[in-house]
């Protein structure tokens, strides 16, 4: 019979490590403090290395520990922010306001391209049952007059009709409070020398593309005319208005009376119009000319007091860049004797961005 040893038997030896870890365990008192890991090992004597420290605590035997501090936890990794993604715009939809740099011309201006538009026959009145509305996508061949407040044009065209009395293809004269017009164009089907493109009051026009009439507009008081084209207008040698003799064409044109006309960031360029009295015409107050393209006119701003009125003052022109089609050479401002401007800086030729001379003045 073959006697077989256990293989791991125990033998009395084999106790001694138990029991002398047991005893070291027992001897030492661990602390794990709360932030990081640490611990304090009562002891008062050794060698201490590796940032091992002798502190003073109360609890320890003879009032001292060994302070053992293990490396400062791994940072957490900031995470990686998501990228910043610039929204596309969706189609159709134009900057607003428009960057400085983005000169208004025909392809952003006027109707939004793909815009589906309605054809409305015959003049048409927006009154006080339309305020609040906004009217959008309508095709109209009439004149359109607004009496109400609070109303809205959007992507709309503006084509007036044959007419032999003033009119205007848009008239917010009698507005009762603020009228928009955005994303529209004014440009009349029967162009006659009676025919402007909006006489405006309480009205604030982006985006506009104004072209075929005799006046871009008549601006009346609170009119803002922003990120807009005004071109092309159309000169007859015989006006009504000015005794058979031809047409005086102005981009925008203000009268005595009115004041808040500010025209910001525009295109008013009559280089190619026959022979255009001014991009601005105005004898209105509080009048804000700034950062447009300006061109054409005898004068391409012509400021004049009326006589026997005080005189004209509150006019700012500042930032606009001119072209060079005056038909008086290099008269980018006129004014009257008795105009006054608050403020006239940084205006420049548009070509090398030259400061243009200063004002001419005389009535
Ligand atoms: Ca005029």
């Amino acid at each position: 019979m073959i006697n077989v040893k256990p293989k791991n038997a125990l033998k009395p030896w084999h106790a001694i490590p138990a029991v002398a870890v047991t005893l070291i365990v027992g001897y030492m008192a661990i602390r794990i403090f709360a932030a990081g890991y640490s611990a304090v090992i009562e002891t008062e004597s050794g060698t201490r290395a590796n940032g091992a420290t002798l502190v003073a605590t109360t609890g320890a035997s003879g009032g001292q520990a060994v302070k053992l501090t293990g490396p400062a936890p791994a940072p957490t990794p900031a995470p990686t922010p998501a990228p910043t993604l610039t929204p596309t715009p969706a189609p159709g939809v134009r900057p607003s306001p428009f960057p400085a740099s983005l000169k208004p011309v025909a392809s952003n201006t006027g109707v939004v391209a793909g815009t589906s538009l309605i054809v409305v026959n015959g003049d048409q009145t927006y009154g006080a049952s339309s305020n609040g509305q906004t009217i959008t996508g309508k095709d109209f061949h009439g004149f359109i007059h607004v009496t109400g407040a609070n109303i809205t044009f959007s992507n709309c065209i503006f084509r007036g009709r044959a007419i032999s009395s003033n009119n205007a293809l848009l008239d917010t004269e009698s507005s009762t409070g603020t009228i928009t017009v955005l994303d529209s164009e004014f440009v009349p089907s029967n162009p006659s020398a009676t025919i402007d493109g909006l006489w405006t009051r309480n009205t604030n026009v982006f985006r506009a593309n104004i072209h075929g009439s005799v006046d871009g507009m008549k601006a009346d008081s609170n009119t803002l005319v922003q990120d807009s084209y005004i071109h092309d207008l159309s000169w007859f040698a015989s006006d009504p208005n000015q005794g058979g003799t031809p047409t005086h064409n102005d981009g925008a044109q203000s009268f005595l009376g009115e004041s808040n006309v500010t025209l910001r960031h525009n295109n008013i360029d009559l280089a190619s119009t026959s022979d255009p009295n001014a991009a601005l015409q105005s004898s209105a107050s509080n009048t804000h000319v700034e950062n447009n393209w300006l061109d054409g006119g005898g004068c391409t701003l012509n400021f004049n007091h009326v006589s026997g009125h005080p005189q004209l003052t509150g006019i700012y022109i500042t930032g606009n860049r001119f072209g060079r089609h005056q038909s008086f050479s290099g008269c980018v401002i006129l004014i009257s004797t008795q105009t006054v401007l608050s403020q006239n800086s940084a205006n420049v030729w548009d070509d090398t961005g030259a400061a243009v001379p200063a004002p001419q003045q005389h009535d």
